[in-house]
């Protein structure tokens, strides 16, 4: 993309109304725009992010085996009035009236519409064990929309629901679920410790949430830090292994590990001191078992080896799609903007063009941008005629991992200059070992 002809309207002044950093960095770096309360227009270069995130957390679940579908935003009520939720949800439903006067609602969530479609279409236990999951805009009339996207009323949210015959079976789809969430957030460069938590309106007695710690936060969390020193990396996993993923989720919650609403002061004060630490953390995640409790309400049973006619169990997982650009950006920023972790970046790096109308610096440019795109990557090439300053300003504000810059002196002496944005350290080099360079610094990304 050529910055001349791209949208990308970086805001000089800093927002007033933005308090985190995260906030004001999508505000000033073009990302985002306020509609309304909580509601956000996504910006090409927010949306790009956001579809970066998506795009992992697409590859995560697949390769753990659930498959992808899609339901619509809004709901008829009456599947909530059978299992009760439509009263139980209060002021944080968004409700709807249509021309026949029908009772609907803007998706906060989607256990009920998965259990009636489950219901319509299965009734065997041979159809199991089944995960099926979606990526769709939902709605929470929160009481306090704030921090950008990280507490949105409309929010995107990954949303997966399991169905199998037997507990047992339904802890495994639980404990699948989170080695593919520790993967998945790994991917996006991020630490998120699977916590101990309560299962609010959702229900059910196992659950954890997934906490990236930031000062920002709006969870308060107490753990154990050895916590901090367990990655899952790159190990191979069979996700139909139960063995397998049991050990994953025992090596990442025999430590302590809880939000504030599960909080044990007994068992934390149990941990050496030297290693106590109460910090804050952003909610990025969310797994539950709940057993029978919607499909006993709805009605959703499947006929066993025997015959007999059983509910299933059921568990629901959430990602936090939307507000993972907050997590990120938290995690991962200076003073001059935001660092984007190479596996969700807008662009793989930008060119900058110190010299813009010199013959020989617009056409190593133009090498480099047709270079690294033949090879599959998408460079942002600042071709306007700006000051450096200018352009290297933008460039750190909106945070691309690495950047090219070409003038016409470095030319002279055949080289171009690259730079991490996360280290600031430069190095020359020839334009096509550059383009080399970021070839291979993606190649296993
Ligand atoms: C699990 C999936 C659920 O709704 N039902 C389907 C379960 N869980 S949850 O914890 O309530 O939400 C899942 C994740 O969505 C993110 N999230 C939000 N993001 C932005 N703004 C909000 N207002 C908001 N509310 C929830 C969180 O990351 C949460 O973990």
């Amino acid at each position: 993309m050529r910055l001349s002809r791209y949208f990308l309207p970086v805001l000089k002044e800093t927002p007033s109304e933005a308090q985190i950093v995260s906030h004001r960095l999508m505000l000033r770096a073009g990302m985002i725009r306020q509609q309304a309360a909580g509601i956000y227009s996504w910006l090409p270069l927010g949306f790009k992010v956001l579809k970066r995130i998506e795009q992992i957390v697409h590859e995560e679940q697949i390769r753990a085996g659930h498959i992808p579908m899609l339901m619509p935003t809004l709901q008829p009520a009456d599947l909530w009035r059978e299992s009760g939720r439509y009263d139980d949800y209060g002021q944080e439903m968004l409700r709807l009236r249509d021309r026949h006067d029908r009772d609907m609602l803007y998706g906060p969530t989607n256990e009920e519409m998965i259990t009636d479609i489950f219901r319509t279409h299965v009734s065997s236990y041979k159809d199991l064990p089944l995960t099926l999951y979606h990526v769709q805009w939902k709605f929470r009339d929160e009481i306090r929309p704030r921090f950008g996207v990280m507490r949105g009323r409309e929010f995107y949210m990954k949303d997966g629901y399991n169905f199998d015959l037997t507990k047992e079976d339904a802890l495994h789809a639980y404990n699948r679920h989170l080695v593919s969430y520790l993967r998945t957030y790994e991917r996006m460069g991020l630490q998120a410790i699977p916590m101990r938590a309560d299962s609010g309106p959702i229900g059910g007695d196992d659950t954890h949430e997934f906490l990236v710690l930031a000062d920002t936060g709006e969870s308060e969390v107490f753990y154990d830090s050895e916590i901090t020193d367990l990655k899952l990396g790159d190990r191979e996993i069979d996700y139909d292994s139960f063995e397998q993923c049991q050990a994953v989720l025992e090596e990442f919650t025999s430590r302590y590990a809880r939000t504030d609403e599960t909080h044990d002061e007994a068992a934390f004060n149990a941990i050496p001191e030297a290693r106590r630490r109460v910090a804050r953390g952003i909610e990025v995640g969310q797994i539950f078992y709940f057993g029978t409790k919607y499909s006993e309400a709805m009605g959703a049973m499947v006929q066993d080896a025997d015959g007999h006619k059983v509910p299933v169990h059921m568990g629901s997982h959430g990602i936090g799609v939307s507000r993972l650009l907050g997590a990120v950006i938290e995690a991962s920023h200076d003073e001059n903007g935001i660092i984007w972790p190479e596996g969700v970046t807008p662009f793989h790096c930008g060119i900058v063009n110190l010299r813009q109308g010199d013959e020989a610096t617009d056409a190593a440019c133009q090498m480099l941008y047709d270079a690294l795109t033949a090879k599959g990557l998408e460079p942002l090439y600042d071709d306007r005629s700006e000051r450096a300053g200018a352009k290297f300003a933008t460039m750190d504000l909106i945070g691309l991992p690495w950047r090219i810059t070409v003038g016409p002196r470095g030319l002279k002496n055949g080289v171009v200059e690259l730079t991490s944005r996360r280290t600031g350290e430069s190095e020359e080099l020839t334009a096509e070992d550059a383009v080399d360079r970021i070839v291979a610094i993606y190649a296993d990304i």
